[in-house]
C-alpha cells in the first residue's frame, strides 16, 4: 500500500451535530514528515463532542474527528526517521518538534511547528487535506483524526511506543489520562500534604485525582452535580465529596469552609466558566493555584475580582498536562506497563466504530467514563 491511496472506512462529521456517517474514505499517501498510520483503536472525548457541537472556532465541517488513539505505523514520507512502519504509536494533537522557539524554550510543552494547519484541518506541507470522498477533500481535526482505519499526521506529532504496550488500552494516554495527570504534576506542581479540590469526575477530573493522590495531597475533595460520580471516584483517590446542589451558599464558600480558608490547588475538568471563577476563588488567600483544564466555548469568557490575584491567588490553564508529547508519551506507557498508573479503569465501555453514534450517546450519560471503539 505504500505511496498508493488507501480506500477505507471512517466516520465522517458531514455537518455539526447531525449523526457521523461511516463512510468510504480515500486516504492519500504520507508526504515529506508526515506519517500514515493504521489506527486499531480510538476512544472519544469531550472535546470531540465539543468540535462536532459546533461550538469550536476551529471546527471545520465535513471533517473527521477523533484524538485519542493508538495504532501502527503503515508507511512514512520523505525524510521521516524517528518512525518506521511496524511502529506502534499514539497520535498527538500536542506537537513537538524540538526546535522550535515553544519547544526550546523549556516554559511550555506547547509546539509551534505545525498548529497552524492542525487549527485549520489541513496538513503543514501543502495546506490541503489527505481525506476525500469521491473526490471531496474532509479536513482534518487536531492533526490527529483518529476516527478513521488510516489517518495522516505529521511526523512531530507521532510518538512511538513499546510493542508490548496493548494499544486497546493505552490509546487513552493520547489525552484524558496523560492532561488529569501531567495538569497535577506539571502545572500545578501539587506537594506532599496538599488540600486539592477537583470540579468534575469524569476521565479527566479522575485523573488529576490519581495524580494528587500519587503526589502524597492529604485530601482529595471531588465537586461534580452528578452523584453517582462519587462511588468510582473513591478508587482514584478522591477523599471526599461536595455537590453544589446539596448547598445553599455557592460552591466557592462551601469548599473555604470546609478547609479553614480554601485549598492549596483546584482544578476545573468541566469546561465551565462560572465553575471556573468558583474554582479560582475556593483557593486559599496568598498561595492558592487554580489551574483551567475544561475547554470552554467561543463567545465564552472567565471573569473574577482583580482582588483575588492581589492577594496571591493563581490562575493556570494546562494543553495535554503541560506533557512534551513525543518524549513522554512512551514514558506514560512504561509507566502504565509498570502499573505506576491506572488506565484500564477509565474504560467503561467498548464499541465498535460503526456504533461510534452510541458512543457518542453515551458520553452525555453519567455511567461513561471512556468507550474504546475497535477501529
Ligand atoms: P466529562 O464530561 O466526562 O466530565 C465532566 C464532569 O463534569 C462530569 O462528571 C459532569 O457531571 C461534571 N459537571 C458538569 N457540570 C458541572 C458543574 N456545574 N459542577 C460540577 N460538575 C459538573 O469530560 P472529560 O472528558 O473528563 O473532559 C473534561 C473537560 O476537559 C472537557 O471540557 C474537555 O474538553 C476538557 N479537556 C481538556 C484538555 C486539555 O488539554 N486542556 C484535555 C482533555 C479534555
Ligand atoms: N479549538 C478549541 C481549543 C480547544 C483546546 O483548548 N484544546 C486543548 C486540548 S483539548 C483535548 O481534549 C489544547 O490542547 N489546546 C491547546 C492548543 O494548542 O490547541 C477552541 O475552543 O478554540
Ligand atoms: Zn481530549
Amino acid at each position: 500500500t505504500q505511496g498508493q491511496v488507501i480506500t477505507c472506512k471512517a466516520a465522517v462529521a458531514w455537518e455539526p451535530n447531525k449523526p457521523l456517517v461511516i463512510e468510504d474514505v480515500q486516504v492519500a499517501p504520507p508526504q515529506a514528515g508526515e506519517v500514515r498510520i493504521k489506527i486499531l483503536f480510538t476512544a472519544l472525548c469531550h472535546t470531540d463532542a465539543y468540535t462536532w457541537s459546533g461550538k469550536d472556532p476551529e471546527g471545520l465541517f465535513p471533517c473527521i474527528l477523533g484524538h485519542e488513539a493508538a495504532g501502527i505505523v503503515e508507511s512514512v514520507g520523505e525524510g521521516v526517521t524517528e518512525v518506521l512502519p511496524g511502529d506502534h504509536v499514539i497520535p498527538c494533537y500536542q506537537a513537538e518538534c524540538r526546535e522550535c522557539k515553544f519547544c526550546k524554550s523549556g516554559k511550555t510543552n506547547l509546539c509551534g511547528k505545525v498548529r497552524t494547519a492542525t487549527g485549520v484541518g489541513v496538513m503543514m506541507n501543502d495546506r490541503k487535506s489527505r481525506f476525500s470522498v469521491n473526490g471531496k477533500p474532509i479536513y482534518h481535526f487536531m492533526g490527529t483524526s483518529t476516527f478513521s482505519q488510516y489517518t495522516v499526521a505529521h511526523d512531530v506529532s507521532v510518538a512511538k511506543i513499546d510493542t508490548k504496550a496493548p494499544l486497546d488500552k493505552v490509546c487513552l494516554l493520547g489525552c484524558g489520562v496523560s492532561t488529569g495527570l501531567g495538569a497535577v504534576w506539571n502545572t500545578a506542581k501539587v506537594e506532599l500534604g496538599s488540600i486539592v479540590a477537583v470540579f468534575g469526575l469524569g476521565t479527566v477530573g479522575l485523573a488529576v485525582a490519581e495524580g494528587a493522590k500519587a503526589a502524597g495531597a492529604s485530601r482529595i475533595i471531588g465537586v461534580d452535580i452528578d452523584s453517582k460520580k462519587f462511588g468510582p471516584a473513591k478508587n482514584f483517590g478522591v477523599t471526599e465529596f461536595v455537590n453544589p446542589n446539596d448547598h445553599d451558599k455557592p460552591i466557592q464558600q462551601v469548599l473555604v469552609d470546609l478547609t479553614d480558608g480554601g485549598v492549596d490547588y483546584s482544578f476545573e475538568c468541566i469546561g465551565n466558566v462560572s465553575v471556573m471563577r468558583a474554582a479560582l476563588e475556593c483557593c486559599h488567600k496568598g498561595w492558592g493555584t487554580s489551574v483551567i483544564v475544561g475547554v470552554a466555548a467561543s463567545g465564552q469568557e472567565i471573569s473574577t475580582r482583580p482582588f483575588q490575584l492581589v492577594t496571591g491567588r493563581v490562575w493556570k490553564g494546562t494543553a495535554f498536562g503541560g506533557f512534551k508529547s513525543r518524549t513522554q508519551v512512551p514514558w506514560l506507557v512504561e509507566k502504565y506497563m509498570k502499573k505506576e498508573i491506572k488506565v484500564d479503569e477509565y474504560i467503561t465501555h467498548n464499541l465498535t466504530l460503526g456504533e461510534i453514534n452510541e458512543a457518542f450517546d453515551l458520553l452525555h450519560e453519567g455511567g461513561c467514563l471512556r468507550c474504546v471503539l475497535k477501529v
